[in-house]
Parts: C-alpha cells; sequence; structure tokens
C-alpha cells in the first residue's frame, strides 16, 4: 500500500502546479524504520499534505504561496534505509541545484540524514539548525547508526556546524558530547527561564542554513502527535519569533518537518505541521529578494 498520488502541498489553492515556474520543491519521504516509541511517523507527509488542503493562502504577513509550490511524488520508502536515502539525497540534491528551496516532509527523523547528503555535497558551507525535544546525538541507538535518535551524530560526522534549540531530552553520553564537542544550543529551559534572546545563532555560524525541524520540539499542546513526545517545549508564538529571527540573521536554503506521527481523527497535529511548513515558507520568502 504505497499511496502514490496525494494532492499537493496547498493543492486546493493552487491547483496543479510546474517544478520550474515553482521557488518551494515539497518532498514527501513516508519513512519510519527505527521507530522506538509511538509509531506512525511514516503517514506524517501525507497527513500534512492532507491538512495543507485546509490552509488560507495569507500568512499572516503575506502570501508565501505566490513563489509557487511544487509537491513531488511521494517517496514511499519501502527499501532498505541507505538505497531510500540515496532517493531523498538526490531530489533534494536536484532541487538546490535548481534554484529552488527543498521542504522535505518526513517521516522519522533519519529522512534529514538524505538532506544532509545533499548539502554535503554543495560547494557552500551550510549550518544545521535543529528544532527537537532531543538532542539525537547517539553515535548508534538500538543497533543503527541510521536511526531516529542518531541523525544529528551524522550531521557532526559528515563537519557540519550545527545549532540545537528546543532540547530537554538528552543521555548522560549526549551532555559529554555536546560539552566536548562545543554544540550551541538553547534548550528549552533556558527559553523558558530568560526569554528568547536578541540574536540567536553565533556569529561564525555559516551564511546559509538548513532547518530540521522535529515537531516534537513544540510543546504537546501545540503537537500531540508525535513518537517520542517530551513535556515543556516551544510554544507555537516563540517558535515563529525564534524561526523569524533566523530568517532574517542567514539565508534558510531548505528545511524539513519531520516525525509527525498522526493520530487517526485527530487533526490538531497534522494542521499544526502544516501551518508550520507554511510559516517557514513565509519567512524564506519575505527575506529573499
Ligand atoms: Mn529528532
Amino acid at each position: 500500500m504505497s499511496p502514490t498520488k496525494p494532492p499537493g502541498f496547498l493543492a486546493s489553492e493552487l491547483g496543479e502546479t510546474r517544478p520550474e515556474s515553482c521557488l518551494f520543491h515539497v518532498i514527501p519521504a513516508c519513512y519510519e524504520k527505527s521507530v522506538s516509541y509511538g509509531k506512525g511517523a511514516g503517514q506524517g507527509p501525507l497527513a500534512i499534505l492532507d491538512a495543507s488542503q485546509q490552509l488560507e493562502l495569507y500568512d499572516g504577513s503575506g502570501i508565501p504561496a505566490q513563489r509557487g509550490i511544487f509537491t513531488h511524488p511521494v517517496i514511499d520508502c519501502g527499501g532498505p534505509p541507505e538505497k531510500e536515502l540515496e532517493k531523498i539525497s538526490g531530489r533534494v540534491k536536484d532541487a538546490m541545484a535548481a534554484g529552488k528551496v527543498p521542504v522535505l516532509l518526513g517521516g522519522e527523523h533519519t529522512v534529514t540524514v538524505g538532506a544532509l547528503k545533499a548539502l554535503e555535497a554543495s560547494e557552500k558551507s551550510v549550518g544545521i539548525v535543529q528544532f527537537d525535544a532531543h538532542a539525537d546525538l547517539r553515535d548508534t541507538y538500538e543497533g543503527t547508526g541510521l536511526s531516529h535518535a542518531c541523525v544529528m551524530h551524522r550531521a557532526l560526522d559528515m563537519g557540519f556546524y550545527i545549532y540545537q534549540i528546543g532540547v530537554r531530552s538528552l543521555s548522560p553520553g549526549e551532555v559529554v558530547l555536546r560539552r566536548e564537542r562545543e554544540i550551541c544550543h538553547l534548550d528549552a529551559a533556558e527559553i523558558a527561564d530568560k526569554g528568547i534572546p536578541d540574536t540567536i545563532l553565533p556569529d561564525d555560524f555559516p551564511e546559509q542554513v538548513y532547518i530540521t525541524f522535529d515537531v516534537d520540539g513544540l510543546d504537546p499542546s501545540v503537537i500531540q502527535a508525535t513518537g517520542t513526545p517530551e513535556p515543556g517545549g516551544l510554544f507555537w508564538y516563540d517558535a515563529m519569533e525564534i524561526l523569524e529571527k533566523i530568517a532574517a540573521e542567514r539565508k534558510i536554503i531548505g528545511f524539513d518537518v519531520v516525525e509527525l506521527a498522526p493520530i487517526p481523527g485527530f487533526h490538531t497535529s497534522d494542521f499544526a505541521s502544516a501551518r508550520l511548513v507554511y510559516n517557514i515558507m513565509g519567512m524564506i520568502d519575505r527575506n529573499t529578494p
């Protein structure tokens, strides 16, 4: 049962679109292989596409859809991990080579490894900004390095400068690794305690940024439908403010939204995820000449 033709993102308003005339290239990847707690992330992309039909074109500031949104055929991710990540990587690479902004929809967080492989191949240096409840810095987890719990360790392996936002769950080993590798972060407790800083990213952070947004970075009152929820997350407007600042500080060249595990009959989380995707498109739109 591989759903190959869901509606495109916001197709309710945009109808059929052509890839060459669209800035945003939505790449749905129904990847679910290493999920360790609540299941269902493989259905996340379809739930986001479905919920996007209910979005208004106006995002509160403008109409990001005017830049064009093209949705690629679903990557069903039925094959071995390495092969599926290669497919994701290829799509992301092609989109970037065409001057487009890849918008990867997961799927478990491992899909980001596909995007990282594409970014690794590009000439310019790119910083990775991660929104997440968890550090995802384990070298291996449950016998594999291609686990959702290891994605940021893979980013370190590839030499990316990373910045973590909203983290509130770490293993002892991750705490040590963070210290040893001097990984910069703005943890959820720090935001709750001190508020949002004036500037987010360190001065020496790369000019080009890729955002990986694990929806469990948000508070469970905003998004409940996710495999490994954790209390005390980012609230909606705080997340938007931080994202807005990053979009103004740097150039966002692509992003992903991962780990939505839809609960049948409960649409709140699906719609919040679709809104998150569209709002980030809006921030890119407003900061692109
Ligand atoms: Mn994660």
